[in-house]
């Protein structure tokens, strides 16, 4: 993606279902200044979002139209004359068939679909289209979330070829990844078709240099694709996978159906997690082995734009946890295959080797406060802001290819029976499964159990629902208690909760469907129902109680693990069937 820092020096940022004042304030931070020197900022969410308030334009568009209105946007950049024709000519292949079906989108056809009237789809058009010195797209789960994702994003990147918003400084495709360090694991191999420095394992050259590096034979590295996380319910019920190797990872709190998850890990031989806390998930493991935090390791994270940091411990760890890459060396010793380091630094050295994009990131750049962003293929390189410079794309013959797809509806639409759209986000005090911020009484303080759900305040009106009381909400999967916000800043006919909450935990809720290509689960969106819960302080009882009661079990499980530095494995399992 185009550079963080940079997206203040854009003249359009286009915010395409990506809430940064909650997930990334310091983007969100960034953009505000873009908007004092003079950006336009369009934002299209269904939800009223903080950066809406200070958008040029605010697209409330209806959830799960991502191509719908994408297709009929692009529709208006080429139809209104904005197309920019040089660069379409120079830098990509395939507009004759990319418009065969663009054509068909005009912003009537689909006003339906999008909720959005034509003429705010032809300002959006001009706005993005003809900004100086640049556009940035930033999208983040309202498009990755989705049953159509792969296909939203080339049609993003379509949009951006078209408009002629990419291939120069502080444009293109902002993709904002999850985590302080999701771009990092990715770009170190933890994803089941990639070896560090997305060299595929699925090419004969790349096994071999590894093989090589690592001193194994070859066929000793496996020449296919592993499984994805959301395969893994699936495998333990059909009985093909045996052994779950969960590692910094909650997904009885974050994978799509909980009850379905547990069922999944309750049938597997052996289930190892390696966490810095208790979750709800250790609760089901055979072996847990504790690492360490972030303030206590150091190592290198990499930004969403491709930014290397190298970060140092504050304090010492505590008690048996040990870091993360000291127990993988201990654990594959045991399994037959030593390995030792005495450091993160040789760790990072022998990974710059093998990697020729990241090369040149030394851990003498990352001093103090020193960073680079890659591709940084040489020592004396500084690192690269901006992909594809002059245009020039990551194909054989450097030109984009533009694709156009149809859209399609969500897996699980609205019905009489669960006729709101449970939508689920997040929300600025607490992260992901909450075992990191959960325990902090300056946060609680923020928000607490048993969570919100967001609401319209017609929504709340048909129900009886008022603000802050306790409400059931149920689907097809199960059915929890969560507190109602309710605010005119939510869509009508849509309800949003955070997937933070374990008594209100909006996973108990949603649907485990998943797309085509990167299985990712479709979280934002399923059908539900909603209602008051008559009995006020009963209800307020219970969830007291409810969340009480979990976290004395954590404690009580907490307490009972026999705990070893590192896990005597059996060397007899099987490493592929094995998920990291
Ligand atoms: N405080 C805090 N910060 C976090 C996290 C956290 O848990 N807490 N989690 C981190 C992680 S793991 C990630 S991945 C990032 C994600 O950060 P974001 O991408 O900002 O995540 P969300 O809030 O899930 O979704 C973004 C927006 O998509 C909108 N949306 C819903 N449906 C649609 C749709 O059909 N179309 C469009 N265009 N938009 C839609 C939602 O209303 C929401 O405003 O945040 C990270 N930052
Ligand atoms: N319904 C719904 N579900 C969602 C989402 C949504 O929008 N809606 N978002 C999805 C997204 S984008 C994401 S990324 C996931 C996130 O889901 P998870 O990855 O499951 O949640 P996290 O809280 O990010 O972290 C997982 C665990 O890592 C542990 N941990 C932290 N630091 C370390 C460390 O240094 N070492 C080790 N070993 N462990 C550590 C934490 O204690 C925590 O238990 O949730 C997904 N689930
Ligand atoms: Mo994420």
């Amino acid at each position: 993606m185009c550079s963080i820092p940079g997206m203040e020096n854009a003249g359009c940022v286009f915010l395409f279902g990506y809430n940064p004042s909650a997930s990334h304030p310091i983007v969100a931070r960034r953009i505000v200044r873009a908007k004092e020197k003079g950006a336009k900022i369009i934002v299209a969410d269904p939800r009223h979002i903080e950066t809406a308030r200070i958008a040029d334009l605010y697209l409330p568009i209806k959830n799960g139209c991502n191509i719908a209105f994408l297709n009929a946007l692009a529709n208006c950049i080429v139809n209104d004359g904005y197309a920019d024709k040089d660069f379409i000519e120079a830098h990509t292949n395939g507009y004759e068939q990319w418009w065969e079906t663009i054509k068909k989108y005009t912003p009537e056809s689909v006003q339906d679909i999008t909720g959005i009237s034509p003429a705010d789809m032809h300002r959006a058009a001009e706005m993005y289209a003809t900004a100086e010195p640049s556009a940035i797209i930033g999208y983040g789960m309202g498009v990755c979330q989705q049953r159509q994702n792969l296909k939203t994003v080339h049609t993003l990147a379509a949009v951006a070829c078209v408009a002629g918003q990419i291939g120069k400084p502080n444009s293109g495709l902002a993709p904002v990844r999850g985590q302080n360090n999701v771009q990092g694991s990715c770009d170190m191999g933890c994803l089941p078709n990639m070896f560090p420095g997305y060299q595929k394992v699925t090419d004969p050259a790349m096994r071999e240099k590894f093989a090589k590096a690592w001193g194994v034979p070859v066929e000793k590295l496996s020449d296919h694709e592993g499984y994805k996380l959301t395969d893994m319910v699936h495998l333990a019920n059909e009985g093909t996978l045996h052994c779950f190797y969960n590692y910094g990872e909650d997904p009885v709190q974050t994978e799509p159906d909980s009850q379905g998850t547990i069922e999944a890990l309750k049938k597997l031989d052996l289930f190892i997690c390696e966490d810095i806390f208790m979750t709800q998930t250790t609760m089901y493991a055979d072996v847990i082995l504790p690492g360490t935090s972030w303030g206590e390791h150091e190592g290198v994270f990499t930004a969403s734009d491709r930014t290397f940091q190298h970060f140092n411990a504050a304090v010492p760890p505590k008690g048996e946890c040990r870091h993360d890459w000291q127990i993988i060396s201990d654990l594959s010793t045991r399994m037959g295959y030593p390995m030792h380091y005495d450091n993160t630094k040789q760790i990072w050295d022998e990974m710059r080797q093998l990697c020729p994009n990241f090369y040149g990131a030394t851990y003498e750049k990352m001093e103090g406060t020193g960073h680079c962003e890659w591709p940084i293929p040489t020592l004396e390189h500084q690192g690269t802001a901006d992909l594809f410079p002059g245009g020039h794309f990551n194909k054989p013959d450097g030109r984009a290819v533009l694709i156009a797809h149809d859209w399609e509806h969500p897996t699980e639409m609205p019905d009489e029976e669960y006729p709101l759209v449970l939508c689920t986000v997040r929300e600025v005090g607490h992260y992901s499964c909450r075992s990191m911020t959960g325990n902090c009484k300056a946060l609680s303080l923020l928000a607490d159990e048993p969570g919100y759900v967001h609401m319209n305040p017609a929504d709340a009106r048909a129900r009886g629902i008022r603000d802050g009381e306790i409400v059931r909400i149920w689907s097809r999967r199960g059915s929890v208690y969560s507190r109602a916000d309710v605010s005119d800043r939510i869509n009508k006919g849509a309800v949003y909760m955070t997937y933070q909450w374990w008594i209100g935990r909006c996973n108990s809720l949603t649907l485990h469907a998943v797309d085509d290509v990167s299985h990712t689960p479709e979280d934002k969106f399923s059908a539900c129902q909603m209602e008051r819960v008559a009995d006020q302080q009963w209800a307020e009882r219970h969830v007291a109680q409810e969340y009480a009661d979990l976290k004395a079990r954590l404690a009580k499980e907490a307490s009972a693990q026999d705990v070893e530095p590192a896990v005597a494995f059996s060397a007899s399992q099987e490493p592929d069937r094995i998920l990291v």
